[in-house]
């Protein structure tokens, strides 16, 4: 590749190590969101893109079902939670996590993407008889249940070992696991926004327990809060060199901090051109992640679009009605809370790439390219 087209002499090495997929270092990291050559980064991130996926850009139909935003974790950055003491608190029945269900298969959803607050009033088998019921009526339906966080959790408080946790959820119908509450691993600045909940090497930890009992599950970053450059490239590595482990994360989805509500609302959250260099970050770091996620629902839509330009090859569901959780975060335009099919093919073909449906596995459904 001829370098003379960076201006960043950085990112000219760089783009040598690229050419030759080959890895990079968390100094390279570093100097890949230090730099000022944002079209240099985003080309070494679409070149990697293009080596993994061409012009293939994926999104599928899915749901949201947050079963409660009753949480004891008080995360800094969460304008969701709500504890048992304060008002505005729910917890869904199961007829009503069902209904819920009902609406999402009736809406062509493949996916029921279910994550919620860490309760302390619910027994385990709350949990275990929401799945089985929606299994039962909706058979089809791939159940994306609940973080590496909640697993913890619910291992320490109803005193099961990590292996019976996740042997009664999958057998109940858990088919793989969202990627959230990994937010920041680095130790100083996690105990800074969310104190109260699974540290960065245990949640890497259940990821390994999850895959080893053959489910995929992906990862998220949390950032543009308090968090530093160096805390973003150690996170990637420690989720790279897991990957090397375990080899069962599907997707990386890097979350943009939405501050309104928080209680970190002073902050001004990250800019569109700190979330360009986050995805195209992400691409390069994550040599062994097949797909990363720029996910519209926070990026919002004209930055998710762009983003497909700098590494990310998947743009989320088209989320039908969200979930109480994704309401809380969505950005700028709080009427944006839904993208229909049509709004997401006509994103990803305007962008100049070839719009595939796909199942939570990523095994494709439709093509749309020439649709
Ligand atoms: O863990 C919470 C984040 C996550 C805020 O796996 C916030 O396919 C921004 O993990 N501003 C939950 N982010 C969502 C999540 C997710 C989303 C989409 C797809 C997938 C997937 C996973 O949302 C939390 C936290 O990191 N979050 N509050 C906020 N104010």
């Amino acid at each position: 590749m001829t370098t003379t087209y960076f201006h960043d002499p950085a990112i000219a090495g760089i783009a040598e190590k690229v050419a030759a997929d080959e890895r990079l270092s968390f100094d390279e990291g570093v100097q890949l969101f230090r730099s000022d050559d944002l079209h240099g980064v985003g080309r070494l991130a679409d070149i990697a893109r293009r080596r993994k996926h061409d012009k293939a850009t994926y999104f599928n139909v899915n749901r949201h079902l947050n079963p409660t935003n009753y949480c004891y974790a008080d995360c800094k950055f969460c304008s969701y939670f709500v504890k048992h003491n304060q008002d505005g608190g729910y917890t869904h029945n199961i007829d009503e996590c069902l209904k819920i269900a009902r609406e999402a298969h009736d809406q062509g959803a493949t996916e029921l993407h279910i994550v919620g607050g860490l309760n302390t009033r619910l027994p385990f088998s709350y949990f275990t008889d929401m799945l089985t019921a929606i299994r039962k009526d909706f058979p089809k339906l791939h159940l994306k249940a609940f973080t590496m966080v909640e697993l913890d959790f619910f291992a320490n408080f109803y005193k099961m070992s990590d292996e019976e946790v996740i042997e009664k959820l999958k057998s109940a119908g858990m088919d793989s696991c969202p990627g959230g509450g990994a937010e920041i691993f680095a130790k100083e600045t996690r105990e800074k926004i969310c104190t109260h909940k699974t540290d960065g090497n245990r949640w890497l930890e259940m990821s390994g327990k999850v895959h080893q009992a053959g489910l995929k599950t992906n990862a998220t970053i949390l950032y543009g809060h308090i968090e530093t450059i160096e805390d973003r490239i150690d996170h990637l590595i420690r989720l790279r060199e897991q990957q090397d482990r375990s080899g069962g994360f599907q997707c990386f989805i890097p979350l943009a901090f939405y501050p309104p509500g928080t209680q970190l609302s002073h902050l001004p959250g990250p800019s569109g051109i700190d979330s360009l260099k986050m995805i195209a970050v992400s691409r390069l770091m994550l040599d062994n992640f097949d797909h990363i996620k720029a996910y519209w629902v926070m990026l919002g839509k004209k930055l998710a679009q762009t983003a497909l330009h700098f590494g990310a090859n998947d743009l989320d569901g088209t989320i039908t009605g969200g979930g109480e959780l994704m309401e809380s975060y969505l950005v700028e335009n709080r009427s944006d809370n839904e993208a229909t099919k049509e709004e997401i093919i006509k994103l990803i073909k305007e962008a100049g790439f070839e719009p595939v449906e796909r199942d939570t596995l990523y095994r494709p459904l439709h093509n749309y390219a020439a649709a």
